[in-house]
C-alpha cells in the first residue's frame, strides 16, 4: 500500500518534471524551474501567500521572483503549472541570482566544486627578515626603545625560566614542566599589545603573557612546587597557572576548552559595554576540536570582541600538521566562519605586536572576533613527558632553533638600533639566572597546602560523601605516614 502511494507520487513528480521540460526545453539548462529547490514551488498565483510575495517583489525581475521559493516549501499546492511557467521572466545566466537569507548568490551553469587547496597559500605577514632587519615597505607601528627593550628582556627571562625550571624537573624536584621554547615572541609580543584589563584564556604554552603582566618568578615557582602560597592550592599540575589579579584564567589541560569559555566572557564584556576584549590562545591541535568550531561560529554570529590566537607550531605532541588538517592551515577557517583573519610570522616579535594591536582595536571598536594564525615551531619537547626526537628529525629542530629563533632575531633588531649590546645581555642573563634559582630555593622550602584544601572551594556546604572521603583520606595517611610526603599537613 505504502509502496504503491510512493510510486504514484513518484510518477506524478516525473510527469510534472516532464511537462516542465517540454515547456522549457529551449532553455532547459538555464531555466530556474530546473533548479532542485524550485521543484517544490509549483504554486497557485492567486491562492498562495507565497505568490503574493512574489508578485510584490517582481520589480527587480527573476531574482526576487525566486525569493519565495523556499517559503513555498511549507505551503505549496500543485495547480496552474503552465501559467506559472509562462509568466516566468528569464534573465541571462550572468544576471540570475538567488536572493538567499544572508546575501545574494550568483548562479553558474558550470558544474564546478570548490577546490580542496589553494594554488598559493595565504601569505604570512612579517616585518623583520631572518637577520632582524625591517623590510622597507613593512606596515608597522613605531615602537619606543623602552617598549622594545622590555619586550626583549621579557623574552630572555621566559627562555631562562624555561631552561632552569625544565632542569629542576629533570632533577626530580618538580613533577612536570612544559616549555615555550621557540614561541617566546608569541608570548611576549602579543601580551605587549594588550591592555591589562583584557582577559586571557590561555592554553599551557603562554606563561609569558602572565610574566609580562607582572606575575613574579616567585609566583611561578610557588605554582610549580605546589606550595601553600600557590593560588590553586596545589590542586593543579605544574604550569597550570592562573591569576585573578592579572585577568589570567587558570590553564586547563583539556585541549581547547578555554576557547568557548573565552567567547562567553567576550559576550559578557559586550553586554556590559566594556572597553576591553578577550584573547584566547590555542595550538594547531586545538583547532581539530568541536570546541574550536563552535566557539568560532558563536563568536561570529554574536559579534563578540575576542581574539582567537592560534599558535600553529607544526606539531600537536607527535601529530604533524599535515595529519591534523588538510586546509591551508588555520587562517582559512576564519573566512569560513565570517571572522576577519590574518596569518603572521610567529617568530617575528614586531609582526605579532602589530597584528595583536590591530586585532584588539578591531575587536573592541567593531565588536568582532578576529583570528590570528601565527606560524612558529615548537622547538622543545611537548612536555617533560615527551621525547620529540622519536618522531621528528634533529635537523628539523636545529633549523628552527637556529635561523628562526625569535629572540635572536629581535635582538639583532634592537642592537642595530643601538638599544642593546653584549654587555647588557650578559648582565641581564646573569641576574635572571640568579633570580630563578633563588625563587626555586624559596618555593621548595615552603610547606604544602593542608589536606583540607583538597576538599574546599567547590561546595558552599560539602555534601556527605565528600566529608566521608576526607575522613577516609586522613585515616589512610595516618596509617601509612611513610608513604605520604611529610610536608603536607594533615
Ligand atoms: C581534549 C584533550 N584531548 C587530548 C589531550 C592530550 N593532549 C594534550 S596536549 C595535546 C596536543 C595539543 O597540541 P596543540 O594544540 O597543537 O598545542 P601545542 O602543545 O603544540 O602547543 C594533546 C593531544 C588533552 N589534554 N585534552
Ligand atoms: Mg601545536
Amino acid at each position: 500500500m505504502a509502496s504503491s502511494c510512493l510510486s504514484k507520487s513518484k510518477n506524478f513528480i516525473y510527469n510534472l518534471k516532464f511537462k516542465l521540460y517540454l515547456l522549457n526545453r529551449t532553455s532547459a539548462v538555464t531555466n530556474p524551474l530546473f533548479h532542485p529547490h524550485l521543484r517544490h514551488t509549483i504554486s497557485s498565483p492567486s491562492s498562495s501567500p507565497v505568490r503574493k510575495h512574489a508578485s510584490y517583489s517582481r520589480v527587480n525581475g527573476f531574482d526576487r521572483w525566486f525569493e519565495p521559493a523556499f517559503v513555498g516549501r511549507r505551503s505549496h499546492s500543485t495547480t496552474s503549472v503552465s501559467s506559472d511557467v509562462s509568466q516566468l521572466p528569464v534573465e541571462p545566466p550572468s544576471q540570475q541570482v538567488l536572493d538567499f537569507p544572508g546575501g545574494k548568490v550568483k548562479f553558474t551553469q558550470k558544474l564546478i566544486f570548490t577546490s580542496n587547496s589553494t594554488e598559493e597559500r595565504v601569505h604570512c605577514y612579517r616585518v623583520l627578515d631572518d637577520n632582524g632587519q625591517p623590510f622597507t615597505d613593512a606596515e608597522s607601528l613605531e615602537i619606543s626603545k623602552e617598549l622594545a627593550v622590555k619586550m626583549y628582556t621579557n623574552m630572555v627571562t621566559l627562555e631562562l625560566m624555561d631552561t632552569i625550571f625544565y632542569e629542576s624537573q629533570r632533577q626530580g624536584r618538580i613533577s612536570f614542566y612544559a616549555t615555550t621554547t621557540g614561541e617566546e615572541a608569541i608570548n611576549i609580543a602579543s601580551a605587549a599589545a594588550l591592555n591589562d584589563n583584557d582577559f586571557v584564556f590561555p592554553q599551557y604554552r603562554e606563561p609569558g603573557v602572565l610574566l609580562w603582566r607582572g606575575f613574579s618568578l616567585q609566583e611561578f615557582a610557588n605554582q610549580l612546587f605546589g606550595n601553600k602560597y600557590e593560588y590553586g592550592k596545589g590542586r593543579q599540575m605544574p604550569v597550570h597557572y592562573g591569576s585573578r589579579k592579572h585577568n589570567y584564567i587558570t590553564v586547563a589541560s583539556t585541549v581547547a576548552t578555554q576557547i568557548p569559555h573565552a567567547v562567553g566572557a567576550a559576550y559578557s564584556l559586550k553586554m556590559e559595554k566594556q572597553d576591553s576584549c578577550v584573547i584566547t590562545y590555542f595550538g594547531d591541535g586545538g583547532t581539530s576540536t568541536a570546541d574550536f568550531h563552535a566557539a568560532m561560529n558563536f563568536a561570529a554570529v554574536m559579534e563578540v570582541p575576542v581574539i582567537f590566537f592560534c599558535r600553529n607550531n607544526g606539531w600537536a605532541i607527535s601529530t604533524p600538521v599535515h595529519e591534523q588538517f588538510r586546509s591551508d592551515g588555520v587562517v582559512v577557517k576564519g573566512k569560513a566562519y565570517g571572522v576577519p583573519s590574518i596569518r603572521i610570522d610567529g617568530n617575528d616579535a614586531l609582526a605579532i605586536y602589530n597584528a595583536v594591536h590591530e586585532a584588539r582595536k578591531m575587536a573592541i571598536k567593531e565588536q568582532t572576533p578576529v583570528l590570528i594564525e601565527a606560524l612558529t615551531y615548537r622547538a622543545g619537547h611537548h612536555t617533560t613527558s615527551d621525547d620529540s626526537t622519536r618522531y621528528r628529525s634533529i635537523d628539523e629542530i636545529e633549523k628552527w632553533r637556529g635561523d628562526q629563533n625569535p629572540i635572536k632575531r629581535f635582538r639583532k633588531w634592537i642592537e642595530s638600533r643601538g638599544w642593546w649590546n653584549a654587555v647588557a645581555e650578559s648582565e641581564y642573563r646573569g641576574s635572571v639566572r640568579k633570580q630563578v634559582a633563588q625563587a626555586i630555593q624559596v618555593a621548595e622550602r615552603i610547606e604544602k597546602p593542608p589536606v583540607a584544601d583538597m576538599f574546599s572551594d567547590v561546595y558552599d556546604a560539602p555534601p556527605r560523601n565528600l566529608n566521608e572521603q576526607e575522613v577516609f583520606v586522613r585515616k589512610t595517611v595516618k596509617k601509612h605516614r611513610q608513604d605520604y610526603p611529610s610536608d603536607v599537613p594533615l
